[in-house]
């Protein structure tokens, strides 16, 4: 690494998705200094890397849009109910032209380290390229969903063919056509990514360890009497949000499955299926995430049309999920992918009975069989909610580096700031709604939070805050049972980390809903930031 004279910013936002480049309009508007750095060659964050066919996102355009300022989302219109990857990224780049993002945006720039200086009271960045930075503010908008896994087998770099993970697609897409393609993989990537590549690829091949739920998306082109009315009422719709479960304005049912009739339970399931999406099916009883009986109502519902819908038997019981509640893992979204199974040049392959045991140059070597293939997809998700954060070495006064202390797994004080970590912030981080909640909603709310936090401290003539680690232990105590009272631990899921070898098992986001961690985040700032150490007097640092 070249040494460099660092440039010196009030703050350093790491990453330009939905939380990066809020972030940066929102504290530029406070006046401070502002440099995001980005490691893409472009903005949109997760939605610049995953390009993937057919990657959609699972909430409603018209909610999974940013509601911070009026004129933008009363000028953008949305083309589909569903939005899918190449419109949201037009979005956010126009976002970036209006609101005149882009100096302030340094992209191909991949942060590798952030040590803060206590004496300084500054944080000093480096790139990989050797650039180095310096802020006294850090905002950590690296995203939830951004370190792709690749699993590690023995033979991969052997392989002739060509492969790629679903988030790390190539701009220019791959071409499938006539190929034979392995797909390893079944969860929300791999349920949209598999219909797609089916109709172009000679015959797929699709390894599947564990199935999933999934619900199809009933995607149609907007429907301009909903935009209207969405856009006269935005700003209830939009409080809506902020105060309900998951920050979205489905209007939640209000009956216990359990003290409903099993028929009326069926009939509103079928009605929240033909409307579409996993949101409406979730919210459609009181009790489907916290209770095993009508949990189970709604998992045998979901069962049976995949039953209905795939024709060889003995496939579908491959695709019905049976060892954990509906729910708990997240619940998919799709496009006709089980009926893809319908296919003859489609090939379930259970890779649970007959795990993958190596690449060869042709083929992928399960303890079933060879299965020659010409490309390989890698829809193996994530290294979900701390992979990006961990891949900086961040340390803090006494050198400790952050991914020593969460060497048990992640602590963190509301997933927005960390003990012993003064003056970063993390955005959507674990003990956060993030990946339980409409992610745009969740974002808009802790980069507020954030800016509200710092304005105060500039009011008070501070520049110091940390969390207290009494503060951070109460928080992670809460978030942990809140979510023993749901069925979200039944579930080997990334939201326990349990898909990364070796990743110490905390349930990582907050369950109690999106409303209520407001209310409480509010609370703590009504009352002078409760849990938090405030200072001042850095030296050589104007307050
Ligand atoms: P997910 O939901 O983590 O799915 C990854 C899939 O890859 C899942 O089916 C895994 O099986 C499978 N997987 C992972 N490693 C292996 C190995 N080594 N062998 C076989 N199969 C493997 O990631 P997605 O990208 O689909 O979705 C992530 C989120 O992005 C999604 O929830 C949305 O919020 C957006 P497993 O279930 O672990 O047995």
């Amino acid at each position: 690494m070249t040494a460099r004279t660092p440039r010196e910013h009030d703050v350093v936002v790491v990453g330009a998705g939905f939380a990066g480049l809020y972030a940066l309009h929102k504290l530029r508007g406070m006046g401070l200094t502002v440099q995001v750095l980005e490691a893409g060659d472009g903005v949109g964050g997760t939605w610049y890397w995953n390009r993937y066919p057919g990657a959609r996102c699972d909430v409603e355009s018209l909610e999974y849009s940013y509601g911070f300022d009026d004129a933008l989302q009363q000028e953008w219109s949305w083309s589909e109910r569903y939005p899918a990857q190449p419109e949201i990224l037009r979005y956010l780049e126009h976002v970036a032209d209006r609101f005149a993002l882009w100096p302030d945006i340094q992209l191909g720039t991949r942060v590798v380290e952030a040590a803060w200086d206590d004496d300084a009271g500054r944080w000093s960045l480096a790139s990989e390229a050797g650039e180095r930075f310096c802020a006294r503010w850090v905002v950590m908008a690296t995203g939830v969903l951004s370190a792709s896994q690749v699993p590690t087998i023995p033979g991969l770099e052997t392989f002739e063919g060509e492969w790629h993970h679903s988030g790390r697609w190539p701009e220019e897409g791959v071409d499938v056509a006539g190929k034979r393609v392995g797909v390893i993989g079944t969860g929300s990537t791999g349920i949209q990514l598999i219909p797609e590549i089916a109709r172009e690829a000679a015959h797929t091949y699709v390894l599947q360890r564990t199935a999933n739920f999934s619900v199809p998306n009933a995607n149609r082109p907007m429907d301009p009497d909903l935009e209207r009315s969405w856009k006269d009422r935005y700003p209830e719709q939009r409080e809506v949000q902020r105060r309900s479960l998951l920050g979205v304005a489905i209007p939640p049912g209000e009956r216990a499955a359990n003290e409903t009739p099993d028929h009326e339970v069926t009939r509103t399931l079928e009605e929240r299926w033909q409307q579409g999406g996993g949101m409406p099916v979730l919210l459609s009883f009181t009790d489907f995430l916290v209770d095993e009986t009508a949990n189970a109502k709604a998992a045998e519902f979901v069962r049976g049309k995949i039953r209905e819908t795939v024709k060889d038997p003995a496939v579908a019981e491959m695709l019905i999920p049976r060892d954990y509640p509906i729910g708990a893992k997240r619940l998919c979204q799709d496009e006709g992918y089980f009926e893809t199974f319908n296919r003859d040049d489609v090939t379930l392959v259970d890779v649970r009975s007959a795990p993958i045991q190596e690449i060869t140059p042709t083929a992928i070597r399960t303890a079933g069989g060879d299965y020659e293939v010409d490309v390989i997809v890698f829809a193996t998700g994530f290294d979900a909610l701390t992979g990006a954060l961990l891949a900086i070495d961040i340390r803090r006064r006494d050198g400790l580096t952050l991914t020593e202390a969460w060497a048990n797994g992640p602590r963190s004080y509301l997933g927005l700031a960390i003990a012993g970590f003064p003056n970063l912030f993390t955005v959507t981080g674990p003990g956060s709604p993030s990946v339980l909640s409409n992610v745009v909603v969740s974002i808009e709310q802790h980069v507020e939070w954030i800016a509200d936090c710092i304005e105060h401290l500039r009011a008070e003539g501070l520049d110091r805050i940390e969390a207290t680690p009494e503060a951070q232990d109460a928080w992670m105590e809460h978030v942990a049972e809140v979510a023993a009272f749901t069925l979200f631990p039944r579930a080997a899921s990334w939201y326990v980390g349990a898909n990364v070898p070796g990743k110490p098992r905390v349930f990582m986001p907050y369950v109690g809903g999106v409303g209520s961690y407001r209310e409480r985040c509010d609370a703590i700032a009504a009352a002078g930031y409760e849990g938090f150490v405030l200072g001042a007097g850095a030296p050589g640092i104007a307050a």
